[in-house]
């Protein structure tokens, strides 16, 4: 069965909750033009744009207190390591976790998910044993369980999707049993924009035992993530897709999970005492997986962007982005030969799709001479798009500074790139 989702309101009628003038203003890299053309940014999925809060922050640090965080006695380390810290803090809140041990910063989510593979899975998986994913997946919570498996030979089992890219859950249930000990699933899907039942899925995983690692990298800059009401064993988020830099993300995990793993990297910081004697002994949680000097300015400016989008409301910017893919998706449905790839019921701002007879790449090329960005390619979702028979696909991606104007803009550009094409 195939589903549509909601018409949209007339372009005229549509407004978001907050001042989307005013909040552009925050973007200045939105004033910019490419090959001469005002920018349509449009690949939010990929990394979304910074407000200029988050830019300064960089500047304020680098300008006033750059130093290495819980070394010094200084004055500046100490006000380095008191934004780091804080930064913990306003991780904990945006999550709803119990405490703020429990957030471990990371490179991004393809660092996260890689630490859980190599602490938690490699002391607890083992031949016989299986870990569930999903034909959603991203290469990022594939790779390092195909890595893992082959080392210590579990089985992977996958979770089949619909023809709309919606879980099957009635394959899910079956796929479950008493020798799955972990399901990694993401949240919300990049290629296709299909928002997981995370909870309901934490809830059986639980009923067999098994642990639940939810990637939410395409999750948090759409929508408020509450782990305790998810019951996430494991979630990981990425900086720079929530209006943060680049460099940096986030593990949360449960406390009695991180506090019985293993250390995955080794280094300064990471340790209680290191001795050539005796054994060496590590710091407790968040610190025994923080190994070297962290990314320092990029912590402190996430925790501003964070700030930023609670400042906005996640609820808004998520009813926006409903607005501008119900809008978008009914005006691409109107170009002949262009089928949307991912129609499931509940979706984030992601619209993926092919056209007969033009190859996305050249769309994506011939698009950006129009000044639309958007990304084309497989999205580092291979196993998912030869599911539906395609090696790429072109994804318009969106976030609360986008405009109906822009896809207007889009969509007029996309039809003459398909004529040239065609
Ligand atoms: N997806 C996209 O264009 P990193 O690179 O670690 O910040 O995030 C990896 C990642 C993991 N899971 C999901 C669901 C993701 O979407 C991504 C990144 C980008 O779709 C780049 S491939």
């Amino acid at each position: 069965m195939s589903h549509t989702v909601d018409v949209a309101p007339a372009p005229s009628a549509a407004a978001p909750a907050f001042d989307l003038n005013a909040l552009r203003e925050d973007f200045p890299i939105l004033c910019r033009e490419v090959h001469g053309k005002p920018l349509v940014y449009f690949d939010n999925a990929a990394t979304s744009q910074t407000p200029r809060q988050v830019i300064e922050m960089f500047n304020d640090y680098y300008s006033r207190y750059n130093a290495n965080i819980h070394r010094g006695l200084h004055t500046l380390a100490d006000e380095a390591t008191a934004a780091f810290e804080g930064t913990r803090e306003t991780v904990r809140a945006f999550l709803n976790a119990e405490d703020s041990r429990q957030i471990i910063f990371t490179r991004g989510t393809t660092e996260a998910i890689n630490l859980v593979a190599n602490s938690w899975g490699r002391t607890n998986l083992a031949p016989g044993d299986e870990v569930l994913i999903s034909m959603l997946e991203h290469h990022s919570n594939i790779v390092p369980w195909q890595l893992l498996a082959r080392e210590l030979g579990f089985t992977i089992k996958v979770i089949p999707v619909d023809v709309d890219g919606a879980l099957d859950m009635t394959a899910y249930r079956t796929l479950l049993n008493e020798r799955t000990k972990l399901v990694a699933v993401n949240h919300v899907s990049n290629a296709l924009g299909t928002i997981n039942p995370v909870a309901e899925m934490a809830t059986l995983a639980h009923e067999v035992g098994a642990n639940i690692l939810v990637d939410g990298a395409q999750a948090t800059p759409h929508q408020t993530v509450d782990v305790q009401a998810i019951d996430a064993d494991f979630y990981a988020f990425s900086g720079h897709k929530v209006y943060g830099p680049t460099g940096v993300g986030v593990l949360y995990g449960k406390r009695e999970l991180l506090e019985v793993m293993p250390p995955w990297q080794g280094g300064g910081e990471m340790i209680s005492t290191v001795s050539f004697e005796v054994d060496t002994t590590f710091a407790a949680i968040p610190h025994k997986f923080e190994a070297g000097t962290p990314a320092i300015a990029e912590v402190i400016a996430l925790g501003r962007a964070l700030e930023w989008v609670q400042g906005v409301g996640l609820g808004a910017i998520g009813d926006w982005e409903q607005t501008l893919l119900s809008y978008a998706t009914q005006q691409v449905r109107k170009i002949d030969g262009l089928r949307i790839l991912g129609t499931a019921p509940h979706k984030a701002g992601v619209l993926s799709f092919v056209v007969d007879g033009a190859h996305s790449q050249d769309i994506g090329l011939l698009i950006d001479q129009l000044g639309v960005a958007i990304r084309t390619g497989h999205h580092c979702a291979q196993p998912l798009l030869h599911h539906f028979g395609v090696d790429a696909t072109c994804r318009a991606s969106f976030a609360a500074y986008n405009t109906v104007e822009e896809i207007d803009t889009f969509v007029a550009s996309l039809k003459r790139v398909i004529n040239m094409v065609r």
